[in-house]
């Protein structure tokens, strides 16, 4: 199989690539990404000579068609994915995330490929702290940001595209991811990476907000099971029960780096910050009998922290930047 992964030098894509590459021989990726601020080739130096690696945007839609027209298969991870940038500004995600979609959706159409779309369960919006209710595919769209409203449009036209025009394409909606590459923006590697450097861990608000925590290898392994048997025009959400809220992560990290729980910091909160994410993969576990591995949230984020440890040349040199972007947002 000629498989085609955008996104690929981002955290869940490059992971996507080592995880192809190791377990599946009879594949041959090409990775397209734009090697944004978030992308690092550097992500996939253990697999690079294992692969073809395309500079170029996906909204590019001569680039997008050659790609496309030359493979079996195409995984979508490629997108503008961090909730803060999308609010001090918008435009790079309406970009990305949705004309970006539609680019690769047409040059599909043209040459009838299979399409995986990765999404997020953003989509949905968010729930109270005490509501029993988890997200399932039927769950109304409600998102709150313009990262997971531009995420919403992208899924949309993907479900519009299956049923005007007969692409073969899934869906899936997954919940926050965490593991190695990871860009040091995000909730868990800034945590871990400013314990690192004697820094206090930043909780926006009171630290309430709830996620509902998995490994990027057991997304990963799902979006394997769903691009093999899973129905076409199906959308699968993706969640390993892994629900905690970041008071109790930040916490964790103290506890596992040997630093007392209390070390923290407590910041402005994030406008229109979501209260809780929780995903039921009751579809995903029944239909196509997938299941996580990472099951203990505290020995996959003791991996994590030490794969930071051990792999400070790869995030040090966006440390600084990450840090300073924050200061002007006061968080
Ligand atoms: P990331 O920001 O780490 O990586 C995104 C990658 O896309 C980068 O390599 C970047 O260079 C590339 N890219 C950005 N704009 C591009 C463009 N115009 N053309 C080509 N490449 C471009 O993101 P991630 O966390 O790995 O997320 C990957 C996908 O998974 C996204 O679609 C995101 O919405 C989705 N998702 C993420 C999470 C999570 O917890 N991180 C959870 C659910 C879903
Ligand atoms: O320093 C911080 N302190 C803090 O308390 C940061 C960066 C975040 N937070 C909070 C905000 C969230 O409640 O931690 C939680 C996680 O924040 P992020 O890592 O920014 O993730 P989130 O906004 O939940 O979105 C993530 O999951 C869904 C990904 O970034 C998205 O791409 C994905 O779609």
């Amino acid at each position: 199989m000629r498989l085609l992964v955008t996104g690929g030098a981002g955290f869940i894509g490059s992971n996507f690539v080592h995880q192809t590459v190791r377990d599946r021989p009879d594949v041959t990726v090409t990775v397209l990404d734009a090697l944004t601020y978030a992308g690092d080739e550097n992500s996939l130096a253990p697999v690079r000579d294992r692969i073809t690696f395309q500079r170029g945007d996906v909204t590019d839609s001569e680039l997008v068609d050659a790609l496309v027209r030359d493979s079996d298969a195409v995984i979508h991870f490629a997108a503008e994915s961090h909730n803060d940038n999308s609010l001090s500004d918008p435009w790079p995600f309406v970009q990305t995330n949705i004309v970006g979609t539609y680019t690769l959706l047409e040059a599909v159409r043209r040459h009838g490929t299979r399409y995986h779309h990765i999404s997020t369960d953003e989509v949905y919006g968010d729930l109270e702290l005490d509501d029993p209710a988890k997200f399932t595919a039927d769950t109304p769209y409600n998102p709150s940001s313009p990262y997971s409203s531009t995420k919403a449009s992208s899924d949309l036209l993907v479900r519009a595209w299956v049923r005007s025009f007969g692409i073969a394409a899934t869906l899936s909606n997954c919940s926050n991811n965490y593991g190695p590459y990871q860009h040091v923006e995000k909730f868990i590697p800034r945590q871990i990476t400013n314990v690192i450097d004697g820094k206090r861990p930043k909780l926006y608000g009171t630290g309430e907000n709830v996620r509902d925590w998995i490994h990027v290898e057991d997304h990963n392994s799902a979006v394997w099971e769903i691009l093999q048997r899973g129905k076409i025009g199906e959308t699968y959400l993706i969640g390993a029960d892994g629900e905690q809220n970041n008071k109790d992560v930040v916490e964790l990290i103290l506890e596992l780096t040997g630093q007392p729980r209390d070390a923290y910091d407590l910041v402005s909160d994030r406008p229109g910050h979501d209260m809780r994410y929780a995903i039921d993969s009751s579809r995903l576990r029944d239909e196509l009998g997938w299941v996580p591995r990472y099951e203990d949230f505290r020995d996959g984020l003791a991996d994590t922290i030490e794969w930071y440890r051990a792999n400070e040349a790869w995030w040090r040199p966006q440390k600084d930047i990450t840090e300073s972007k924050y200061v002007e947002l006061g968080r």
